[in-house]
């Protein structure tokens, strides 16, 4: 245990001196070079991590993003930092531009958004620096209190747009326009419904990323014209809701991210006791958990014994063996014979079974999918802030000697391979950007867990 401990204190040091090096001031870059701008759920992971720094920071962080929600609810997905040179990342902010100050929905100038969105671990994030701040007591308990004051309003508003705009069919399942909306962009989840696009005249399209990393970790030309042709066609419709589930050729219900959704609207529910939120929208909020719950369980493959996107369009689901398909652990399932079933999927050689794998952790997509690629972004390698998900879904499973292990597991890799974006799941290779701000945030939150459990 003295090993750990000492080790603790110097991956705690590393961590901080990471978050501080990609700190903006009042948000945090995601990483230094390759994503110079401030992520939705990158700032939510990020907040967490700094709630154990400082809890005045950790709520400036999400402050900052809500400052720029659009007056539909949404938390867009990228808030430009206007300092970064244009060429540091495409589609920046002249390229939204277009769309955005267009739309009576965007936020006034001169925040520069993208017109996405990006999972909702905010309300996750909120009762995070809400329990460090109850441990603290004093003045952090009294600003807490306040924070959560304020974003309430703003997560409300947040969750009913997802619960609404997003699943007009009220299926419990929140319907994505773009796989960066997913959080796991290149997964091969959504292989098929990207195979069907027909792609038109696209504009010029620059590949700042593979200046910061090797192309063979991030995404295909290919995908990248795919990928662009969505944000062209959301922009030509002014990113209005209404016409984009209209026309819009890519219109997925997400597993992943509805699951998140219901263990936000259960953070939600304890955020709306702290400030005394109405009946009204309590009873809102649980409605959407169970709508979650209902609407992930009809998602269900027995064959994969794991959770499947939908494609709204081809009415059908989409098969992949990925990460995504936890979701239901992730949202905390009800179902016995479910749950009992990912746990065997989680264990075998699909997932963290696999024997050839330098650490017992999930990769992203199963080395038994045919789409698996151990070193293309989301495709394979191994995620660490997925793994702080799964982590702390486990726990809420009841499920702590597993939950244990993948943490001990999890900063053990990031003892001997540094702050990495994702790894190669069999040699542990660093891959994609170094310093990755929510790595380093999972890694203080998993330190600050396992000190107050030993
Ligand atoms: C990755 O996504 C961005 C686009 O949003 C990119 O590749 O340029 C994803 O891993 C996403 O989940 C993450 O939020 C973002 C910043 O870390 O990078």
């Amino acid at each position: 245990m003295t090993a750990r401990m000492g080790s603790s204190g110097v991956l705690a040091t590393r961590a901080e001196e990471v978050l501080r090096q990609n700190d903006m001031g009042e948000w945090t870059k995601a990483g230094p070079d390759l994503y110079p701008h401030q992520w939705s759920w990158d700032s939510a992971f990020i907040a967490i991590g700094l709630a154990h720094l400082d809890t005045r920071r950790a709520a400036q962080e999400l402050v900052s993003l809500f400052h720029c929600q659009w007056a539909t609810g949404k938390i867009p997905h990228i808030v430009f930092n206007q300092e970064a040179p244009p060429e540091s990342y495409f589609p920046g902010a002249e390229h939204w531009a277009t769309a955005a100050p267009e739309s009576p929905d965007a936020p006034p100038m001169p925040a520069l958004t993208s017109g996405l969105c990006q999972p909702p671990v905010h309300a996750l994030a909120v009762r995070r620096i809400w329990e460090v701040a109850l441990e603290r007591g004093g003045e952090p308990l009294a600003e807490a209190r306040a924070f959560l004051g304020e974003i309430y309003p703003g997560l409300f508003a947040w969750h009913r747009y997802l619960a609404t705009v997003r699943d007009p069919e009220e299926s419990g399942l929140v319907t994505i326009y773009h796989p960066w909306e997913s959080g796991t962009d290149n997964s091969p989840r959504w292989n098929r419904a990207l195979e069907k696009l027909e792609v038109g005249e696209l504009p010029p399209h620059p590949r700042p990323d593979l200046q910061f990393a090797d192309p063979s970790q991030r995404p295909t030309q290919e995908k990248y014209d795919r990928y662009i042709w969505l944000v062209e066609l959301i922009k030509r419709v002014g990113c209005n809701e209404a016409a984009i589930y209209e026309s819009h050729p890519f219109l997925v219900k997400d597993v992943l991210f509805s699951a998140i959704l219901v263990r936000a609207n259960e953070a939600l529910l304890e955020i709306a006791e702290v400030v005394g939120a109405s009946d009204e929208e309590r009873s809102a909020t649980r409605g959407w958990i169970e709508r979650g719950l209902r609407g992930l369980e009809r998602c269900w493959d027995p064959e994969l014994g794991l959770c499947l996107d939908y494609d709204v369009w081809a009415a059908e689901p989409l098969p992949a063996r990925t990460v995504g398909g936890f979701a239901p652990l992730i949202a905390g399932t009800g179902n016995p014979d479910h749950l009992k079933a990912l746990l065997e999927v989680l264990d075998s050689p699909a997932f963290l079974g696999n024997p050839e794998l330098r650490w017992s952790l999930p990769p992203s997509t199963s080395p038994q999918d045919p789409e698996f690629d151990p070193r293309r972004y989301w495709r394979g390698p191994v995620w660490p802030v997925f793994n702080w998900l799964l982590w702390w879904s486990l726990i809420q499973a009841g499920e702590p000697e597993r939950a244990e292990r993948l943490r001990n597991t999890s900063l053990e890799q990031l003892e001997s391979g540094g702050f990495g974006e994702y790894f190669e799941p069999f040699t542990g290779e660093l891959l994609g950007s170094d310093d990755q701000s929510w790595t380093a945030a999972v890694a203080l939150d998993w330190l600050a867990n396992g000190a107050r459990s030993e």
